[in-house]
């Protein structure tokens, strides 16, 4: 028995530990409930009582020397920074940090609004709940129209008549403002999310997002509109597509034109995409309807202008192929942070 204590003295005297660790077995192999003290005194019942009586002193302070070594060694341990303990290799490079990344929306958008401020277009906002005004009346829409309805726009307050409050279905009433609040020439395009009392599905939401555009002057031609807007696409998409102008409708324009693309995605040959036609609407424009004008305190004989409106959410399809319209707005990383991440 002397010669074993004699032994795990020394071992005891000569310990020095490197971490946390290797005290921690320390403390399990002499202190531990089946460590080796725990053991000698076991062994210690077993001997006789002359044994005892020199064995007793010597077990027990070979048991303090323990209990004090490993007390002094935590003590030191726990007074040194985590790192060190830890035995954390400082060498080793640092983890990456998460960077977020621009929403599409917002990226496409952001190319948008730069196309237009090369030509000298401002941008300019406006409230998302409207009056019946700002949003149909001084647009031209006449009373029973059925954008007015129930079925397409989110009324707040429905009074039948002017006082009707509305989230907006278009950034139009933007232009209204504008309009009606200064003085031409106008060159600004209104970026915004709008309001559709719709179903939610793949290929339609409740509110989407859109750029308008106007641009009223004296002699302001429909020659004016369509180089602008090729100027626009082609910005936009390259020179590598066709482009077509088709008469359209809108009640706040007039003439009215909706303005296709060659499908960016099968250049032209078909596919789900442009629904094997070839082409893919962009956008919808016209000559601003001189009764807008008058609406808004313009003269129409002296200022003309011309208009125009897309959907973002269309321009980042063709742009990025996604297939369901509800990503853009369920905020899921794994959608998200497929997009060009943020430049810190
Ligand atoms: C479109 C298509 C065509 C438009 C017209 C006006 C205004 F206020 F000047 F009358 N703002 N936006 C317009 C014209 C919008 O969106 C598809």
């Amino acid at each position: 028995m002397q010669e074993h204590i004699d032994k795990y003295t020394s071992e005891i005297d000569g310990f020095s530990p490197a971490n946390h660790d290797e005290l921690e077995s320390f403390r399990i192999k002499f202190l531990g409930t089946k460590g080796i003290i725990k053991d000698l005194f076991e062994q210690f019942k077993t001997v006789t009582a002359e044994e005892k009586r020199v064995f007793g002193k010597v077990l027990n302070q070979f048991k303090q020397l323990a209990e004090t070594k490993y007390n002094e060694l935590k003590e030191s341990f726990d007074l040194q920074p985590a790192t060190q303990n830890a035995q954390i290799d400082l060498t080793l490079p640092g983890e990456g940090f998460e960077i977020g990344s621009r929403h599409p929306l917002t990226l496409v958008r952001n190319e948008i609004i730069d196309i237009f401020k090369r030509l000298g277009f401002v941008v300019a906002e406006g409230p998302e709940i409207e009056d019946d005004w700002h949003n149909f009346s001084a647009l031209n829409f006449p009373e029973e129209h059925p954008a007015r309805d129930m079925q397409d726009t989110f009324f707040i307050k429905k009074n039948n008549g002017k006082d009707d409050i509305a989230l907006r279905t278009h950034t139009s009433s933007v232009q209204v403002r504008m309009m009606e609040n200064g003085k031409p020439p106008f060159r600004a395009i209104m970026p915004g999310r709008v309001y559709r009392n719709e179903a939610i599905s793949a290929r339609a939401h409740c509110f989407f997002h859109q750029v308008e555009g106007l641009y009223v002057d004296e002699n302001v031609s429909f020659a004016d509109l369509k180089q602008t807007l090729y100027h626009f696409v082609k910005e936009l998409y390259g020179e590598d597509f066709k482009v077509r102008f088709r008469p359209s409708y809108f009640p706040f324009t007039e003439p009215s034109a909706e303005m296709d693309i060659s499908c960016t995605i099968c250049k032209g040959a078909g596919c789900n995409m442009c629904k094997y036609s070839g082409w893919v609407e962009i956008l919808g424009c016209g000559m601003v309807d001189p009764n807008v004008l008058e609406n808004c305190g313009i003269d129409s004989k002296k200022y003309t202008g011309f208009a125009f409106g897309m959907g973002i959410e269309r321009i980042a399809n063709l742009k990025y192929v996604i297939r369901d319209l509800r990503l853009f707005s369920e905020n899921d990383t794994r959608f998200l942070k497929q997009f060009q991440p943020e430049v810190i």
